[in-house]
């Protein structure tokens, strides 16, 4: 039998004026209630280590270091390793990544990404995703209350959509893929999965609770109901468990979603967070679920019509 049983860990708010000590002390908390309720894989939000500071305009991106992780583990971060590694446990996490790395014309440079990986129980990392999808603005915006300034703070990713098969719990190999918060909102990203016949899909978010571009057609109860419309069809369609997992609440007085999920290949609800705080759920998922839609209604060998589908690549 392939049967796992996976965890959202749901992070409360972090002020901005919050250290990583601090986090990294919850996030030890959550892995230990994991370990206690027999999880095999835990899954923590986007930018798990800091506030969502693309809330907050700098000037200079240099001045903006202190949010980004130059090098995984970091002393500040190494607990949160030997926690994965003492329980034995599989590990998404997200973080603001800067690598030293060649550009698209090869010239060595300062890149900055939003970024998740795979921990293996070893403690090693053994897969790597850049968001894709990255959300907002670039300048900072008059018009809003509130800026999201993702595409000032981060390179689009580079590295597509990568699915690595890993041993979790007693399972020799499943395959795991990974998106970060907005990309969840794209068929193409579940499908670049769903080709790889992923069979947990994980993802974090920061989604604020009020969408300042509603222009009063985005009633605020929609917020949440389009985060697991997205997260919930993405799983039928590509017959996958996913995991949603917020950062909730008020940080510095601007509300972010809750609701963390997680998913099975019917696109049901298994699990849901009820707290805007550190909560940890957990769901028994038998993988065998994923061969239905694979072998029947959405076998992609036999169903899919490539030749109808032209604009996707092209436009
Ligand atoms: N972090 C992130 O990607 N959040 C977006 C908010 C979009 S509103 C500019 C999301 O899709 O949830």
């Amino acid at each position: 039998k392939r049967l796992i049983t996976v965890a959202a860990a749901q992070l409360g708010p972090i002020q901005k004026a919050e250290g990583r000590d601090v986090v990294v002390a919850r996030m030890v908390r959550l892995l230990e209630q994991a370990h206690r309720k027999g999880a095999h894989v835990v899954v923590f939000p986007e930018l798990a280590f800091t506030t969502f500071f693309p809330r907050w305009y700098v000037e200079d991106l240099d001045e903006a270091d202190g949010w980004y992780e130059q090098t995984l583990p970091s002393p500040a971060t190494q607990p949160l390793f030997d926690a994965i590694r003492r329980y034995g446990l599989t590990c998404y996490l997200g973080y603001a990544e800067i690598a030293h790395e060649p550009d698209e014309n090869g010239v060595l440079r300062k890149r900055r990404f939003n970024t998740s990986v795979v921990i293996a129980p070893s403690g090693e990392i053994v897969l790597k995703y850049r968001k894709i999808h990255l959300p907002g603005h670039k300048e900072f915006s008059t018009l809003r209350k509130v800026q999201h300034l993702e595409k000032r703070y981060f390179e689009v990713g580079n590295l597509g959509f990568p699915v690595v098969r890993a041993p979790v719990g007693p399972v020799d190999g499943v395959n795991l893929g990974m998106l970060i918060c907005n990309d969840r909102r794209w068929p193409e990203a579940w499908r670049e999965l769903g080709l790889q016949q992923v069979e947990l899909t994980m993802l974090g978010y920061n989604t604020p609770a009020v969408n300042q571009e509603n222009r009063g057609f985005e009633a605020h109860h929609l917020r949440n109901f389009h985060s697991q419309l997205s997260i919930q069809a993405g799983c039928y369609q590509n017959a996958t468990f996913g995991v949603g997992v917020a950062k909730a609440g008020n940080e510095d007085g601007f509300e972010l979603m809750g609701h963390s999920i997680i998913v099975n290949p019917q696109g049901e609800i298994m699990a849901m967070a009820t707290s805007w705080d550190d909560e940890l759920v957990v769901a028994d998922c038998n993988l065998a679920m994923c061969e239905l839609g694979r072998t029947t209604i959405f076998n992609f060998a036999q169903h899919r019509r490539l030749e109808a589908y032209q604009r996707l690549a092209s436009q």
